[in-house]
């Protein structure tokens, strides 16, 4: 066992994905054990290292705080201003719990936590250098931000104490108020003066974090703090003390009062919003809409909810869209449930466009809690006929007790096996993407980390909490390959196979973030979507030049990216990851994919690159446009 400062070693909890995945199904049986998966604790030990049991310096201290909050993994790029923490990490804690995992970038560092809490639900941390390194870390600190994943965000700045600096740069790399340029989209922050309040404010940060609505934090070290030797002892702390339970929770009579209305829906539908990844939460949510025999709608924006093929669900998922058979559920609807819906102003426009709907609305979401004057994020102002100020999880869990057994037959489980892809001579689209994929990867347990904005979700049903978990939640394109790594990390030596399908814009963007993957062995394919082009654009050009009576010809200038094409394979096997041949022909499709899958299952890291025809499906192009209507 390490002994260290006042809290001993705890080897991290059983894989969260494994524990949670064995209550609900056996593993599949094709999976080969972890051979193929290294540890990652093998990789990157430190050589020569004294043992110490007592923080020496204050970044020991906060070295030392990481690891009694069991946070794994500090996703990084380095920086002078937290070379103390470096240190301590390395080799105070001998890279252990947490473990750095370097990142070329800040913005996948970031995206990197943000795709393992997308999966486990809980908080890494990330480390950014002194403003620059945050300036690159906003977009992907925003994206958790709005997605509501919690991150800690560590960060450095100073000396504070000027006659400390180091000429030049420690004076462009110390600003006033470093926080400020986070705080608006994180949900604390704090520059702590001393080692005792970095303890606490490390403390508090990853309460916070982890409390819902969840999100990112950011915690500013002082260099100097940092690198100054400890005066004396802290005095030992139990951190479990300082982190009381406080999530929102609701009333019975509110839960009473959603029943009664529930009960006597005659065509009840449930918006599937923002849940937690748990199999129990899933079974539950399905246990209640077959009670209460309610539609359910669903969107690509954030994770599945509810099995997409389940009877009961209306229509296939859109991003930020409603297909007609949802839309015609929702018009019809006498009471919504919105289970923290990311829109519900906006989900309820396509049925009933700006009029307030005749259905009562019973909406569960504590999102309110953490809304502010700058970000809009919040959306519209729903009309709200009873607010469960609470959890999904904990609502559907006592309505269901409340509703006690079900009012409906259950309809039949969902039976339909895999479709057969049948290669066509015609031009590859997307659909042919995701046909070949699904067949490739057969009964495999998947989960997409990922998903071009060009998807239908016909093409690919959920099934289990993990199956999809959602976009990079606010909208900003190159969060996709970090976030899929961070979510591959998590699900490293689950048995699940890790797919992200990326457009070739997100892919370029975040591409650096494979490096980590392959560096650390984190199997994962990278499907690359690539039409050459930031499609999604092309589109609002032809439309404004529709409007304007301007030849709509011209959309593509400014927006291909041809000549040359990206050969996106390459860009992986730079990095280290296997390329394969740019895929042209849709009768290629299976059998590359089939070798990808292959190579993943032996620990690798992939990228198939296919040269998909531009266009979106009706659904997601009218998604793109909505609002931009004249
Ligand atoms: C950081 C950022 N820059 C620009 C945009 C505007 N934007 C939205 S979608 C899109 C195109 C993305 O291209 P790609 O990933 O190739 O997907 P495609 O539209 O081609 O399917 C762009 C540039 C954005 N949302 N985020
Ligand atoms: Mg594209």
């Amino acid at each position: 066992m390490i002994r260290f400062y006042g809290v001993p070693f705890i080897e991290p909890k059983d894989h969260p994905v494994t524990t949670a995945k064995a209550k609900a199904a056996p593993a599949a049986p094709h999976r080969s054990a972890s051979a193929a998966h290294p540890s990652l604790r093998a990789l990157e030990r430190p050589a020569n290292l004294t043992p110490a049991n007592a923080p020496g310096f204050g970044s020991d201290v906060v070295a030392d705080t990481l690891r009694a909050l069991e946070i794994p993994y500090v996703a990084l790029n380095p920086g002078a201003s937290y070379r103390g923490l470096h240190d301590s990490i390395v080799n105070f804690l001998g890279n252990e719990t947490p473990q750095m995992l370097l990142c070329l970038h800040e913005e996948s560092a970031v995206a990197i936590a943000h795709g393992y809490a997308k999966v486990t639900g809980k908080a890494m941390a990330a480390a950014v250098h002194s403003n620059v390194g945050l300036f690159h870390a906003t977009m992907a600190i925003f994206n958790a931000w709005c997605d509501r994943a919690p991150v800690v965000v560590l960060g450095a700045t100073g000396p504070v104490d000027a006659a400390k600096r180091r000429p030049w740069i420690d004076w462009i790399h110390t600003a006033r108020d470093q926080g400020a340029i986070v705080r608006n989209y994180t949900k604390w922050d704090d520059q702590p003066a001393s080692p005792a309040a970095a303890r606490e404010a490390l403390i508090r940060a990853t309460w916070i974090a982890n409390t819902a609505p969840k999100g990112p934090v950011y915690i500013n070290l002082d260099a100097e703090m940092q690198e100054a030797k400890l005066a004396e002892p802290l005095p030992a702390i139990d951190p479990a003390r300082f982190m009381p339970q406080a999530s929102p929770t609701v009333s019975s009579e509110r839960i009473e009062q959603a029943a009664k209305m529930l009960r006597g829906a005659k065509h009840p539908v449930i918006f599937m919003g923002r849940v937690s990844r748990s199999m129990e939460a899933w079974n539950n949510r399905v246990a209640l809409a077959e009670a209460l025999n309610a539609k359910v709608v669903s969107d690509l924006k954030i994770g599945c909810g509810f099995p997409t093929d389940h009877p009961l669900h209306a229509g296939a998922p859109a991003s930020n869209a409603m297909v007609a058979e949802a839309i015609e559920a929702v018009k019809s609807a006498d009471v919504i449930l919105s289970l923290d819906w990311v829109d519900l102003g906006g989900g309820l426009r396509p049925a009933f466009g700006p009029e307030a709907p005749k259905a009562k609305i019973i909406s569960v979401s504590a999102d309110f809690l953490i809304h502010n004057g700058w970000s809009m994020d919040y959306e519209m102002l729903p009309p709200v006929d009873l607010l469960l100020p609470t959890t999904p999880d904990e609502a559907v869990a006592h309505l269901l007790a409340a509703l006690g057994g079900a009012k409906a037959p259950k309809p039949a489980a969902p039976t339909a096996p895999p479709e057969r892809y049948q290669p066509s001579a015609g031009p590859l689209r997307v659909d042919d993407l995701a046909r070949s994929l699904r067949a490739a990867a057969g009964k495999r347990d998947v989960t997409l980390t990922h998903l071009p904005l060009s998807w239908n979700g016909a093409t690919w049903p959920f099934r289990h909490p993990l199956d999809y978990i959602g976009s990079e939640g606010g909208g900003g394109v190159g969060g996709g390959p970090g976030v899929s790594v961070g979510a591959a990390l998590a699900l490293k030596g689950s048995g699940r196979l890790a797919i992200a399908i990326c457009g070739d814009g997100d892919f370029c963007m975040g591409v650096t973030a494979i490096w980590t993957a392959v560096h650390y062995r984190i199997p994962l394919l990278f499907v690359v979507c690539n039409n050459r082009s930031f499609f999604n654009d092309e589109l609002h050009q032809e439309r404004v030049a529709r409007i304007r009576n301007r030849p709509p010809e011209n959309r593509w200038i400014g927006q291909r990216i041809s000549d040359p094409d990206i050969d996106c394979a390459a860009l992986g096997r730079a990095q280290g990851a296997v390329g394969f041949a740019p895929v042209m022909k849709t009768g290629d499709l299976v059998p590359t994919f089939e070798k990808a899958i292959a190579a993943v299952e032996e620990g690798q890291v992939t990228v198939v690159d296919v040269r998909v025809e531009p266009g979106y499906s009706a659904v997601a192009t009218a998604a793109m446009l909505r609002g931009t209507e004249k």
